[in-house]
């Protein structure tokens, strides 16, 4: 067992995510059995869940005319329009069925906002609108986080920059992540990690 300043973060290992999901990222299951097999290590894990109602404008289907994958312009930037997924209540916003969902103490929602996106597990897209994730780690004594899941270049990525902006030491395991590799957004995600000291573990 890890010391209690250990934490596993898993990010958004959903249906929708997995392969036959309305998200899926190429590989999304294959990466269960290693991250059940790690959590027993961890004496904090935390799960998070992506949660969109269904007017989300992050969903191109409420973008009159608009394809999923192009852009829009939010309030607070650019944001990619997505296929509609993981819509509240649905079986695309459960967990995936083998993953030990019981291991968690903790499970933060995000994305709720119809007019907000929120990739990491930290703060919404708009960079400000706090989750609550912070509190939770730092009072429960975390100061070191292993995150893992879906997707690499989005949630993963956000999640572990917002984590080492914020002081913590932050690894990605890579080996328990998938992508998905949207104009080059792996390789952009990569540079950033690297410049902001974020460790990435093959
Ligand atoms: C994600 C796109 C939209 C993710 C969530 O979990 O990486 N990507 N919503
Ligand atoms: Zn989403």
């Amino acid at each position: 067992m890890l010391p209690a300043t250990d934490a596993l973060i898993v990010i958004d290992v959903q249906n929708d995510f997995c392969p036959g999901g309305a998200l899926a990222v190429r590989g999304g299951a294959e990466i269960i059995p290693e991250i059940n097999s790690i959590m027993d290590e961890y004496p904090v894990v935390v799960l998070t869940q992506d949660w969109h109602p269904g007017t989300h404008l992050s969903f191109a289907e409420n973008h009159p005319g608009a394809v999923p994958y192009s852009m829009a312009e939010m309030a607070y930037g650019p944001q990619v329009l997505w296929p509609t997924h993981c819509v509240q209540g649905t079986k695309g916003a459960e967990f995936h069925p083998v993953l030990r969902t019981g291991m968690a103490q903790m499970v933060i929602r995000k994305g709720f906002r119809p007019e907000i996106d929120s990739y990491s597990a930290f703060f919404e897209n708009d960079r400000v609108t706090a989750t609550g994730l912070e509190g939770y780690l730092r009072s429960r004594g975390v100061t070191r986080l292993e995150l893992v899941g879906l997707a690499t270049d989005f949630c993963v990525a956000y999640s572990a920059l917002d984590a080492a902006r914020l002081g913590f030491e932050v690894t990605v395991r890579a080996s328990a992540c998938r992508a998905i590799d949207l104009n080059g957004s792996l390789d952009t995600a990569r540079a950033q990690m690297a410049a902001t000291g974020v460790r990435w573990r093959d």
